[in-house]
């Protein structure tokens, strides 16, 4: 049930998903992102979830056909019919791995993992039971391959965390948290790939990742096709290897939520929820930082932690990995001026601390608002009791898309829009908080 005030704005969230509707999945945008991506869908899928079941099932199913054999599942599925977008496919050259598919396009790279929790909440949320156990058990097998290949081939020190091999397997390109990793990687001219950008021709340059940081993103992808995306090559000559925070803490969840999956098919929950509790531990082991009480990315390379006070750094709360007492620090550190105090003007949590040195209020992953990281942290209040300022979140995910229109992300200081219009997962999760327990108001 949606109070009538905001049925308009559930409208205008579907219309948002129609329009990038492709036939067969959703872009994340209508013309900055025209294939399909891989924690977009499953965000996006979410959202269908509340009023379009056999949609939101077509939606993983379509990013899964882009599965390799290894189980690796590319942040890209391209669209054939697609305008321009660079880099495109050839880019890739993926067809050196014996493991990518030969049918369908893709990237060589992954992205965070919520997919076993987004196929979990489409098995929730669904009218049709049998049709959802069909999903289940179509589901099932993809996804164990997936969670196998990150413990196969990413857990380098054997202790449950994965590490990532290019900033874009974030979800956050250009986020402060890789400065100091891409800075070491001095490249000459000849060392950087010919590449293409025409994302800078569809929204502003200043707000998107500068040409330093695109050369490193380019020469970071030559590198695993260069090993024929072979896990074992790579890793030896990798110069950045990292340990992320987001990206493990949406591991544990999906690993718990595996479990769930397995219980519900009649097979055996026990692997998954022991992979998901050491990683855990490892969580806490390896990445949590006393001292400013919130999570911090590991530099494999440089053995060292990052000391990035980003808004990924609470995300550990959404997979109920911290204890009650850590929440209860992390919750202060929240409510201060460089992330949203309660009891003073802010919309919502900005992706960055803004009083760190680097902080820019508009330049994407650096400091601007994303729904998508609200969204988790949203759901991660509400499991710890923080309810006051969970009503704040969900409040500033309304009132920001209300005011500016579905954005892919918005200034911490303004609430204006920036990026795309007309954004998938911005549209997606809020049909999610509108929709939830006919709890809107
Ligand atoms: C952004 O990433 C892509 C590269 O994968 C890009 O910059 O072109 C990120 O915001 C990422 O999190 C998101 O999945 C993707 C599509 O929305 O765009």
């Amino acid at each position: 049930m949606t109070s009538i005030t905001l049925q308009p704005l559930l409208d205008q969230a579907k219309d948002v998903l129609q329009g990038n509707w492709l036939g067969y999945a959703t872009k994340p945008a209508p013309r900055l992102y025209p294939h399909q991506w891989s924690w977009d869908a499953a965000f996006i899928a979410i959202g269908y979830a509340h009023y379009d079941q056999a949609r939101a099932q077509q939606e993983l199913l379509a990013l899964f056909r882009g599965q390799w054999t290894n189980g690796l599942l590319p942040h890209i599925v391209f669209n054939p019919q697609a305008g321009a977008y660079e880099p495109g496919p050839e880019f890739w050259q993926t067809s050196r791995s014996l493991h990518a598919p030969r049918e369908v396009q893709t990237s060589g790279i992954v992205q965070p993992p919520i997919h076993a929790t987004a196929v979990w909440h489409v098995y929730q949320h669904g009218a049709d039971r049998s049709a959802g156990l069909a999903f289940l058990r179509e589901m099932y097998p993809k996804l164990y391959a997936w969670h196998a290949y990150l413990y196969r081939e990413r857990d380098l020190r054997g202790e449950g965390l994965v590490y990532i091999r290019h900033p874009w397997e974030s979800g956050q390109d250009n986020s402060p948290i890789w400065d100091r990793s891409l800075a070491r990687l001095q490249l000459m001219p000849a060392q950087v790939p010919t590449y293409q950008r025409v994302d800078t021709t569809l929204v502003a340059a200043d707000e998107r990742p500068s040409s330093a940081e695109y050369d490193r993103y380019a020469y970071l992808v030559q590198l695993a096709y260069a090993n024929d995306y072979d896990e074992a090559r790579i890793r030896q000559v990798c110069p950045f290897l990292i340990e992320d925070v987001l990206f493990n803490a949406l591991l544990v969840q999906s690993g718990n939520d595996l479990a769930q999956i397995a219980l519900a098919l009649g097979e055996n929950p026990s692997p998954f929820s022991a992979q998901a509790a050491r990683t855990a531990a490892a969580l806490n082991a390896r990445l949590w930082d006393e001292e400013h009480a919130i999570y911090f990315d590991y530099d494999l390379v440089e053995s060292a932690p990052i000391h990035a006070h980003v808004a990924a750094g609470f995300s550990p709360l959404f997979a109920n990995v911290p204890t009650m007492k850590q929440a209860t620090r992390m919750l202060d550190k929240l409510n201060q001026c460089g992330f949203c105090p309660l009891d003073e003007h802010c919309y919502a949590v900005p992706s960055y601390d803004k009083l760190e040195p680097g902080f820019a209020g508009q330049r994407y992953w650096r400091g601007p608002i994303w729904l998508n990281v609200n969204w988790l942290l949203y759901w991660g209040l509400r499991r710890y009791g923080f309810d006051d300022y969970a009503a704040r979140v969900k409040e500033a995910m309304i009132l920001l898309p209300q005011r500016a229109g579905f954005y892919e992300y918005f200034d911490p200081d303004t609430g204006r829009g920036h990026g795309s219009d007309r954004f998938s997962w911005s549209a997606a999760l809020l049909i999610d908080l509108l929709s939830e327990g006919g709890e809107s108001s």
